[in-house]
C-alpha cells in the first residue's frame, strides 16, 4: 500500500475533524490558528498534495509555483475569492468550496443584521450600556419599518433567495432583486420578487441587502454615486464580501445622514476595519460572522473534509469550483 496523502490544514478547526482527517492523511494542522504570511503558507506546501484552507489563505500563482506537489485545495466557505481559480485550474489544482450547508444560516443572520441595523439595537444598546438612559422620549432611536417596506436584494444566489423568502413570508416585504441574471418564473414567484435594475433598486428599496460574490467586476458596487440614489430613509446591510461596497464613502454617507443606518458583516482588508466606521453611530458592525451557528460551522468543516476525502479516495470532489483537466506536473 502506497503512503498516505500530505494534507495541510491551515487553520484551526474542530479537532474531531481533524482526527477523521488523519484516518485518511498525513496531517499538518495549525492547532494554534495564527495565519500564515503567504510565504510561510507557500513553505509549508511545498510537501502537500491537498489542503484545507478557509478566507484567510490565498491560493495564488506564487503559492502555487511553490507548491509542486498540490492536487487540490478545499475551502471552508462558499465564496473563493480568495482561490486565483485561473492559476489553479492552469496548475492541474482542483478547488472545492461548502455550497448550501450554509444557506439558511446566513440568511437567518442577514435578515438578523437588517432588523437590528433598521431598528438601531446596536446604537441603542451603547447608549443604555454607557449610563445615558435616564428618560423614554417619543423619538427616542425611532428607526424605519421592516414589515410591509420594500426590500431590494443585489445577488440573487441560493442565500438572497432565503432572505427574499424570509422578508416576503414572514414579514410582507415587497421583494425586489438585482441580479447577473433573472431567476426562473417559479423561483422568483416561491421568493415573491421582481428583477429590476440597478439603479431602481436602490432609487425605491426601504433596506438594501448585498449577498453577491465579490469579483473584480463587483468591486466597489456600492460606492458615492450608488448611495446616493438610495432614500434618506434607507438601510444598507453588506453580508457578502469586502470591497463590494466602498467603506470610506459608506462612513461620509452615514455621517451626513445621507442613508439611514448600516449593517456591516464584512469590511474591505478585514479584520482591519476603517477608522470612520468605528466612530459613525448609526452602524451595526459584526466581524464576518453570517454562517457562524456551531451547527453549519460544522457542516462546513465536514463538507471541506468529505471533499478532500472523496477527492483521494478516486469518487472526485463533491462541490468543485474548477475543472482542471489533468495536474501538468503529472501528480
Ligand atoms: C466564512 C463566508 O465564515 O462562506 C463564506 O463565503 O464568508 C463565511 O461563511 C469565511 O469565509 C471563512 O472561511
Amino acid at each position: 500500500m502506497g503512503s498516505k496523502p500530505r494534507i495541510l490544514v491551515a487553520r484551526a478547526i474542530f479537532p474531531d475533524i481533524v482526527e477523521r482527517l488523519r484516518t485518511h492523511f498525513e496531517v499538518e494542522d495549525n492547532p494554534g490558528d495564527g495565519i500564515w504570511t503567504p510565504d510561510a503558507l507557500a513553505a509549508r506546501l511545498a510537501d502537500k498534495d491537498g489542503a484545507f484552507t478557509t478566507g484567510s489563505e490565498r491560493i495564488d500563482a506564487a503559492v502555487l509555483a511553490a507548491a509542486p506537489r498540490l492536487r487540490i485545495v478545499a475551502n471552508m466557505a462558499v465564496g473563493y475569492n480568495n482561490f486565483e481559480v485561473d492559476a489553479m485550474t492552469a496548475a492541474g489544482v482542483q478547488g472545492t468550496n461548502t455550497p448550501d450547508v450554509l444557506t439558511e444560516t446566513t440568511a437567518d443572520f442577514g435578515f438578523a443584521l437588517l432588523m437590528a441595523t433598521a431598528r438601531r439595537m446596536a446604537e441603542s444598546e451603547r447608549y443604555l450600556r454607557a449610563g445615558l438612559w435616564t428618560q423614554w422620549s417619543y423619538d427616542m432611536f425611532a428607526g424605519g419599518d421592516i414589515h410591509g417596506s420594500t426590500l431590494g436584494i443585489i445577488g440573487m444566489g441560493r442565500i438572497g433567495q432565503g432572505i427574499a423568502r424570509r422578508g416576503a413570508h414572514g414579514f410582507g416585504m415587497k421583494v425586489i432583486y438585482h441580479n447577473r441574471s433573472r431567476l426562473g418564473a417559479k423561483l422568483e414567484a416561491e421568493c415573491k420578487a421582481r428583477h429590476v435594475g440597478k439603479e431602481e433598486l436602490l432609487r425605491t428599496a426601504d433596506h438594501v441587502v448585498l449577498v453577491l460574490p465579490y469579483t473584480p467586476a463587483a468591486h466597489h458596487t456600492i460606492g458615492a454615486a450608488e448611495l446616493a440614489l438610495m432614500k434618506p430613509t434607507a438601510t444598507l446591510v453588506n453580508i457578502a464580501r469586502g470591497g463590494i461596497v466602498d467603506d470610506a464613502a459608506l462612513a461620509v454617507a452615514l455621517r451626513e445622514r445621507r442613508i439611514a443606518a448600516a449593517g456591516l458583516d464584512v469590511f474591505e482588508g478585514e479584520p482591519r476595519v476603517h477608522p470612520d466606521l468605528l466612530t459613525v453611530p448609526n452602524m451595526v458592525l459584526t466581524p464576518h460572522i453570517a454562517s457562524a451557528s456551531v451547527p453549519t460551522r460544522r457542516a462546513m468543516a465536514s463538507l471541506a473534509a468529505d471533499n478532500l476525502i472523496a477527492f483521494f479516495d478516486g469518487r472526485g470532489p463533491l462541490t468543485p469550483v474548477n475543472r482542471p483537466v489533468a495536474h501538468p506536473r503529472g501528480y
